[in-house]
Order: structure tokens, then C-alpha cells, then sequence
């Protein structure tokens, strides 16, 4: 993986209100190019082992539970810059402190489901495209 990508998940509360095309136009808007997608759902336990370094804080039951709610949509993308960024454009982690005019602002409905996912290291962005995408499904 190169160092100028970054890895994301649309939530499923975003994906139920309709709003992925209005936060993947931001995305691109911002400067990130698509390098893959997948639309799809996780069960808890996937959605435990993708978390699992979350594995017994307070919040870990409700966010496995949320993130194995519904559909979402997985996302591999490419700019300069991509991990920081990214997280700029997203916000922090509690919408009630992001920024006026980020991705979880507008759209999170509460701390549980912010709307979007960030990496947060090269590191991590490897471990968790791969947890989604096969050699095949990544375009560079
Ligand atoms: P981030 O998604 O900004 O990297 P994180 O890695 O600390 O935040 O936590 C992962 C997710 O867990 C986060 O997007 C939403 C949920 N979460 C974190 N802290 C929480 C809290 N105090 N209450 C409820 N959910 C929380
Ligand atoms: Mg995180």
C-alpha cells in the first residue's frame, strides 16, 4: 500500500439516509480519487475483528452491533497527503466537536454513528483494505 492512500467505510446509519452520494462527493471534491469500492455488509464478528483493538472499551458492544446494522460501503482512495487529510476532512470522532462544514458534522448522528471511518496509519490502512479488498479489486 502505497503512502498517499487511505482507507474508509461509509456507516450504515449513512448508507440508510441516503446520503453516501452527497459524502463520496465531498470526498472527491477534497482531492481523493477512488482507487476501490465495495458496497457490502460485515457480521459482528468481522465487524469485532475489525475493531478489535476497541476490544473491551465501554463503547466496543455498540459499535460491533452498529457496524454489522446494515450495508456499507468500503473505499480505498489516493491523494497526497491521504491519511491526515482524510481525517480533517471527516472530523473528530464526536460529531458535537467537529468542525462546521466535515463529513461527520453534517452527517453523524451521534458519537456510535459518525457517518464515516478513517484510518488513522500507514499501518493501519494496509491491515484494513486487506481486510476488504483482494489483490484482484485494487486498481493503482
Ligand atoms: P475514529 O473513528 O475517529 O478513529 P476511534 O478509533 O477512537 O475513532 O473509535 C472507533 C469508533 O468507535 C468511532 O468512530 C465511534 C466509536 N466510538 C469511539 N469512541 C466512542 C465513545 N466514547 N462512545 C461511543 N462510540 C465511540
Ligand atoms: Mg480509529
Amino acid at each position: 500500500m502505497a503512502k498517499n492512500m487511505t482507507f474508509t467505510i461509509i456507516k450504515p446509519t449513512a448508507i440508510k439516509n441516503n446520503n453516501a452520494g452527497a459524502i463520496l462527493k465531498m470526498i472527491n471534491d477534497a482531492g481523493f480519487v477512488i482507487k476501490a469500492m465495495k458496497f457490502t455488509r460485515i457480521s459482528k464478528t468481522q465487524a469485532g475483528a475489525f475493531y478489535a483493538v476497541h476490544k473491551g472499551k465501554p463503547f466496543y458492544k455498540e459499535l460491533i452491533r452498529f457496524m454489522s446494522s446494515g450495508p456499507i460501503i468500503a473505499a480505498i482512495l489516493e491523494k497526497e497527503n491521504a491519511i491526515e487529510d482524510f481525517r480533517e476532512l471527516i472530523g473528530a470522532t464526536n460529531p458535537d466537536k467537529a468542525k462546521e462544514g466535515t463529513v461527520r458534522k453534517i452527517f453523524a448522528c451521534s458519537v456510535t454513528e459518525n457517518a464515516v471511518h478513517g484510518s488513522d496509519s500507514v499501518e493501519n490502512v494496509r491491515i484494513e483494505a486487506d481486510f476488504f479488498f483482494n489483490q484482484l479489486e485494487i486498481y493503482y
